[in-house]
């Protein structure tokens, strides 16, 4: 711990700071993160993961990009740029990894679930306004972090590979499980028509809408998105749809009872009402007839990576029980059979 501390410290002097207070920060699995209070003001300090992200200065590249262009083009809309170190690098690499610094939004909070109509509206919002702000920047200047990360096809034919090569006895208990997402590759098939439609653009998109990456005012109203790690080019059905996979339901994807599993219309009409308050403009015909789609497309993809993870013994997600990611991937597809009950 001292040793940490110690580090921590040589870290923030290269950002400029010599004096100040660490403490281990909110309950992000991924990045190790601290908040740090100094006497001009607080900032938040993370450690990136680099077995998921194998090239940190592309994160550091994306952000500066975005926040150069936001300052010059769009000066009054609120986005936490980072700090640059004394040598004026995007990113501070030390002995032990990759870090980054940025100012700490003084007043803000977060919620790790969506509690009601109106906090569903706000985060979409946001997240339908961070894209619209960006639509002048051309998506193919940013670096991409995971390649692939939200390519429906691919994920699918990664599940098939699975099924043949998996674990033998996950395989054959899981046998349901399997048929029922092997028989909803149509929506694998209107992925790649998607893919085929000049009508769906490629946009600068978020790819990680859960409602905790979002900040809210001390009145409730959303003030901007944060953890930009996976920003990249993409389709905003990733966006709309990682939204309605985490907001609809009252119970997140760790639920085992499924039971509990259900759709909560007045937060999907929110969610789709924020979207198209900043993006209508933006969007084409055929993008606005796919909200619904979007949702399915996410929960989808989801339901097949936790499937693909247990078959191949939880090499990507962990597990903290036995059977975890199996729970995991029949919740998503129970989530999924009740968004497909849904008229909207
Ligand atoms: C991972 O770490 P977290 O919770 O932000 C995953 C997402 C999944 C999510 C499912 C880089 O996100 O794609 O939707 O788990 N991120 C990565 O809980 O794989
Ligand atoms: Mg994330």
């Amino acid at each position: 711990m001292e040793d940490t501390q110690n580090g921590l410290r040589q870290v923030l002097t290269r950002f400029g700071i010599t004096d100040a207070n660490v403490a281990g920060f909110g309950s992000g699995l991924i990045n190790s993160t601290w908040k740090v209070g100094t006497t001009s003001g607080n900032f938040i300090l993370q450690k990136i993961n680099t077995n998921v992200f194998k090239q940190p200065e592309d994160l550091g590249y994306n952000v500066r990009l975005i926040a150069d262009y936001l300052a010059a083009h769009h000066p009054e809309y609120y986005f936490i740029a980072p700090l640059k170190t004394v040598d004026g690098s995007n990113l501070c690499h030390f002995e032990d990894g990759w870090y980054r610094m940025a100012p700490f939004a003084d007043g803000s909070h977060s919620f790790d679930v969506v509690q009601d109509a109106d906090q569903a509206y706000e985060a979409a919002r946001q997240f339908g306004r961070f894209t619209q702000k960006l639509s002048g920047l051309d998506a193919s200047l940013l670096k991409v972090p995971i390649p692939d990360f939200h390519n429906l096809q691919l994920r699918f034919e990664q599940f098939n590979h699975a099924i043949v090569h998996g674990n033998k006895e996950r395989i054959m208990e899981g046998e349901m499980v399997i048929r029922a997402l092997q028989g909803e590759e149509a929506i694998v098939k209107e992925f790649n028509n998607i893919r085929a439609n000049k009508d769906f653009r490629v946009r600068i998109m978020h790819h990680d809408t859960k409602i905790s990456n979002v900040l809210f005012d001390a009145a409730g109203k959303g003030l901007c998105v944060i953890d930009l790690d996976t920003v990249m080019p993409g389709y905003f059905i990733s966006d709309t749809g990682d939204m309605m996979r985490t907001y609809l339901s009252p119970v997140s994807e760790e639920e085992k009872d499924f039971s509990r599993i259900y759709i909560r219309k007045e937060i999907l009409q929110a969610l789709i009402h924020g979207y198209e308050e900043e993006m209508q403009h933006e969007l084409s015909v055929a993008e606005k007839h796919s909200f619904l789609y979007s949702g399915r497309f996410m929960i989808y993809m989801q339901a097949l990576r936790f499937m693909t993870d247990h078959l191949m013994d939880d090499v990507y997600y962990g597990a903290r029980y036995e059977g975890h990611n199996f729970v995991r991937a029949q919740n998503q597809l129970t989530l999924l059979k009740r968004l497909q009950e849904v008229e909207y």
